[in-house]
């Protein structure tokens, strides 16, 4: 453990003027935010929050694998999960199979971003070429678009070389593959006119083929699908468009985590942008967008309310209705209940739930804690 200590603490620099707690100084790093949520969650000003559903555990996992997130399916059926570690990475990030109800190691020596010393998965998806490819969150440990795309190389449901792809992302987070095509999402694609941008970029396969791909940070890229901006509210948080999929018609929706709006985009046949609009919801609105996956067989797009602690359902055959599947209070995630859900994965009926309880500044989980959990829920 003590060999770590210099990496933690150029990691920490940022924060350390900000917060006395050094577990929270690490976290802390993530975000522009700073946030210190025990005071400002707990107390009387805590709004009550309803209890809906039942979600169930999955399975809990070990505090060297403190912090899930993004899912994939397999070919082969299993999942593959991705376990960076935010909130406490003194452990190394890793990729995790879950196969049934169990989880194994699947990937661990992630390769480190040279720069970082440090490896971040979020989101993952499987390609066309029967490879893995994950997005990286190197915002934690950089703000000078150091995260990457990565590729790893599979063979016979074993994973081999681990590549860079694409790089100069400032928080690559959501991928999904559409045909030969994979978009990905920026939560922090600042311009130099706007430091509240994201973005959603695309990239083929042919193109990650012939060599890394190095994106030009700051500018209108011509990766660039789709520019977001964040309107910050009280919690401080300023990152943009996070979860990604699309519809049974091929068009795309991404949600922004700051401010939870959710954007749907309409492409045109060669594929850049026709029509870029916020959805309007009815009932309940939301504040927060984290992960979310696309039902394409009812256009139900199942969201992850980081903030509220809670799984929204968007009809979007139905005038984009809302309802709330599960929520939970203030909770460290045993037994199941949700404990700031961040990634979701439907296989079958299925819904596979990543607690990434890692919270920020005004959310209903006011801290990061054992246990580590998955949950699931049943769908009707
Ligand atoms: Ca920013
Ligand atoms: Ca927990
Ligand atoms: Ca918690």
């Amino acid at each position: 453990m003590r060999n770590l200590i210099p990496v933690l603490l150029s990691g920490a620099l940022l924060a350390s003027c900000q917060s006395n707690d050094p577990k929270t100084e690490r976290e802390a790093v993530n975000k522009e935010a700073v946030v210190k949520a025990d005071a400002d969650s707990a107390g009387a000003s805590a709004p009550a929050v309803p209890t809906i559903g039942s979600p169930k555990l999955l399975f809990t996992l070990d505090d060297a694998h403190n912090t899930p997130d993004g899912l994939a399916l397999a070919p082969n059926g299993h999942l593959i999960l991705s376990v960076p570690n935010l909130a406490d990475n003194s452990q190394p990030a890793s990729l995790m199979e879950i196969v049934n109800d169990s989880l194994q190691l699947f990937a661990t020596n992630l390769p480190v971003e040279p720069t970082t010393k440090k490896a971040a998965p979020m989101d993952l998806a499987f390609g066309p070429d029967g490879n893995l490819y994950y997005a990286e969150n190197q915002y934690e440990n950089s703000k000078d678009f150091k995260s990457r795309l990565m590729k790893v190389q599979m063979k016979n449901g074993k994973p081999g070389a681990i590549t860079t792809v694409v790089d100069n992302f400032a928080l690559a987070n959501a991928v999904v593959w559409k045909g030969n095509t994979i978009y990905v999402t920026d939560s922090q694609w600042d311009m130099p006119d706007n430091d509240k941008g994201s973005a959603v970029l695309r990239f083929t396969l042919a193109e990650l083929n012939k060599g890394v791909v190095h994106l030009k940070p700051k500018t209108k890229d011509p990766h660039v699908l789709a520019t977001f901006s964040t309107t910050v509210n009280e919690t401080g948080v300023d990152n943009g468009a996070d979860g990604l999929d699309y519809d049974s018609k091929g068009n795309f929706y991404t949600g922004s985590f700051g401010d939870g709006r959710l954007y749907k985009m309409t492409l045109k046949a060669d594929g850049s942008l026709a029509k870029q609009e916020i959805l309007t919801l009815q009932g309940k609105q939301i504040p927060c967008v984290d992960g979310l996956i696309i039902d394409r067989s009812t256009d139900k797009l199942y969201l992850c309310n980081s903030r509220e602690n809670a799984i929204e359902v968007v009809d979007l055959r139905n005038n984009n209705a809302v309802t709330t599947l599960a929520q939970n209070g203030d909770t460290d995630g045993t037994g199941g209940l949700l404990d700031q859900p961040a990634e979701v994965l439907l296989k079958g009926k299925r819904l596979y739930i990543s607690d990434f309880d890692k919270p920020e500044k005004k959310f209903v989980n006011s801290k990061s804690d054992a246990p580590h959990t998955m949950s699931v829920i049943d769908l009707p």
